[in-house]
């Protein structure tokens, strides 16, 4: 083997590239890890704004893999902010000495498959060019940010920053006029925390997010020494997918079990007060305080009613209360947002609300933004305006294989996998929670475990057998495909609109990317697909 050949290339080196490359190691394969940015961390590399922090708990957000690294590390909060995430990713290259293994600041440009060497050569863009007989995207869901296409933006003079690409050095917000487009995730979390510094901030609107209080916390450190001794238990209760795998149902101190209950089985009292315990214990388990809210469209508009009310009874000016109302989608259909005295920020004086429904931007100037009705003068402009999801970082790849036709040719009518990892037309090609796996409809540390896991079974597997070269078969893909939109259909999910659909990016298929099932019941299929040696996989 030269140099450059490998058994296995992985690309990307947050916490799906880690643990995979761990996993690999173990086994004497040759690899290398090729990751864009200049340290390990993915998604929490990049997405270093102010406020930046996990939705799901520290606890379950974190490697089940090494009882004595999950013994070790020490989460300070309830959910852990981004530092504190990036800190544990680097914690785990070096403890585990993966660093040795990847090329940081190594941007893939193509993946094509060699015919006869029966091999990927993957070239970066910094001419590197790898052999490998297997390929793995570690690449992520969210890690190809989208600019807006409002005019003008390219003008600005001020300050101007992108949540998902923060620099790395310290941004000051004091005297400034901040403005900042996108209330998503990102936009929730970062608008408290800008607000803390800024002289005026104006957040430009164009549509309300539900968001539920986290309710965030310093752990108490009996409380955490107890829950680490049954660490084991919680782990399975999140592999089994109890709460989509977010946290297991002990894991507030002080809180009790909230048992999934139908909507129809409950008095409307019955149900506020349901709410009402879930909206106190925070975070985004309160979508599974009544267990149908995402699949009856009554339930779900009695739980829209009651966040309305909550946001109606946070928020002091009538109006922008009612312009932070979703009304254009089912509560949970776009993902639930996590955060810390976001409604309340907008009573703050120096806090303004614009709604964009009401008076559009027209452009964005050298000063500022225009909207309709009046210019509003900025120092500086912070954009959080989302991501290509799912496929973004996939399809940006030149990924072709021994067809002739790339992966982008093959999801041209939106992405076609077997189980989300692996695509027909592509051997020895996985993805780590890809379309088609539960991925961001889960605790993404459930399933990338599971995922590489379900990747190192498939490897040996082939190994036992002398296998080379591995690919599902057309029909279990379509199958799946049929089944993923076949469970998404049985929910609201195709009513939000949202980016799990691919709607936030013009020209994008509409095709609903993740497997809304839930981790248990996908972990059991794909532990019954491994039993009946990789049904639906074929190998040569
Ligand atoms: P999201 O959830 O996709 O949010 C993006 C926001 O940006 C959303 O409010 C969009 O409004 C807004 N947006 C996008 N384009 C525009 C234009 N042209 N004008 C005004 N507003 C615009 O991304 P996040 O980064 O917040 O969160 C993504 C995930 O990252 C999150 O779920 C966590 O898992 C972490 P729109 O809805 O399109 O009207």
């Amino acid at each position: 083997m030269s140099s450059n050949q490998y058994d296995v290339v992985i690309v990307g080196a947050g916490f799906a590239g880690l643990y995979m490359l761990h996993r690999v190691l173990a086994t004497g394969r040759t690899v290398r890890v090729l990751e864009q940015a200049s340290d390990v961390g993915g998604t929490w590399y990049f997405n270093r704004y102010p406020g930046a922090r996990c939705d799901a708990e520290s606890l379950a957000y974190s490697y089940s893999f090494s009882s004595d690294l999950e013994q070790d590390w020490t989460w300070s909060e309830r959910y852990a902010q981004q530092p504190e995430i990036l800190a544990y990713a680097r914690h785990v290259a070096d403890r585990f000495d993966l660093r040795r293994h990847i090329d940081f600041d190594s941007r893939v440009a193509s993946a094509v498959w060699d015919e006869p060497q029966g091999a990927w050569v993957v070239a970066t863009s910094q001419n590197q060019i790898l052999q490998a007989k297997v390929c793995i995207m570690a690449t992520g869901c969210l890690s190809v940010p989208r600019r807006p296409d409002i005019d003008g933006l390219e003008h600005f003079s001020g300050n101007f920053y992108q949540a998902s690409q923060w620099p790395t050095e310290p941004v000051n917000f004091k005297d400034q006029r901040v403005g900042l487009i996108g209330t998503g995730s990102s936009g929730i979390q970062a608008v408290p925390v800008i607000a803390s510094e800024a002289d005026e901030l104006t957040v430009f609107q164009r549509t309300p997010n539900f968001s539920v209080p986290a309710h965030n916390k310093v752990l108490d450190a009996d409380w955490v020494d107890a829950f680490k001794k049954r660490y084991a238990e919680h782990r399975e209760n999140h592999r089994q997918g109890i709460g989509s795998g977010f946290g297991d149902l002990a894991v507030l101190p002080q809180a009790g079990p909230i048992d999934p209950v139908l909507f129809e089985s409950l008095t409307e009292d019955q149900a506020n007060s349901i709410l009402e315990a879930a909206w106190e214990r925070g975070g985004a388990r309160f979508m599974g305080a009544i267990g149908d809210t995402l699949m009856n469209p009554v339930a779900n508009a009695f739980v829209q009613n009651f966040v309305h009310q909550k946001i109606k009874r946070l928020v002091r000016d009538p109006e922008t209360a009612t312009a932070l109302c979703p009304s254009n989608h089912p509560i949970g259909t776009r993902r639930i947002c996590v955060d810390s005295n976001y409604y309340e920020t907008y009573n703050l004086p120096h806090v303004r609300l614009v709604n964009l429904r009401k008076d559009p931007i027209v452009k964005i100037t050298e000063l500022g933004v225009q909207l309709q009705s009046e210019h509003v003068a900025l120092d500086t402009l912070v954009i959080a305006t989302g991501f290509d999801a799912m496929t973004g970082a996939l399809l940006s790849m030149n990924v072709m294989g021994p067809e002739g036709f790339t992966l982008a040719e093959a999801w041209s009518e939106g992405p076609k996998t077997y189980l989300g990892l692996m695509a027909h037309g592509f051997p020895n090609l996985f993805m780590i929670t890809g379309p088609g796996s539960p991925s961001v409809l889960s605790n993404m540390m459930v399933s990338i475990e599971q995922h590489v896991d379900f990747v190192m079974g498939c490897l040996e597997f082939m190994g036992d057998r002398d296998h080379q070269r591995v690919e599902p078969s057309a029909e279990s893909q379509s199958g799946w495909m049929q089944h993923v939109q076949e469970v998404a259909n049985s929910t609201l999910f195709p009513q939000g609109g949202s980016w799990y659909l691919g709607a936030n990016v013009p020209g994008k298929p509409r095709v609903f990317m993740p497997y809304a099932a839930g981790v248990g019941p996908y972990r059991l299929a794909c532990d019954a697909v491994a039993k009946a040696g990789y049904r639906g996989f074929e190998f040569a």
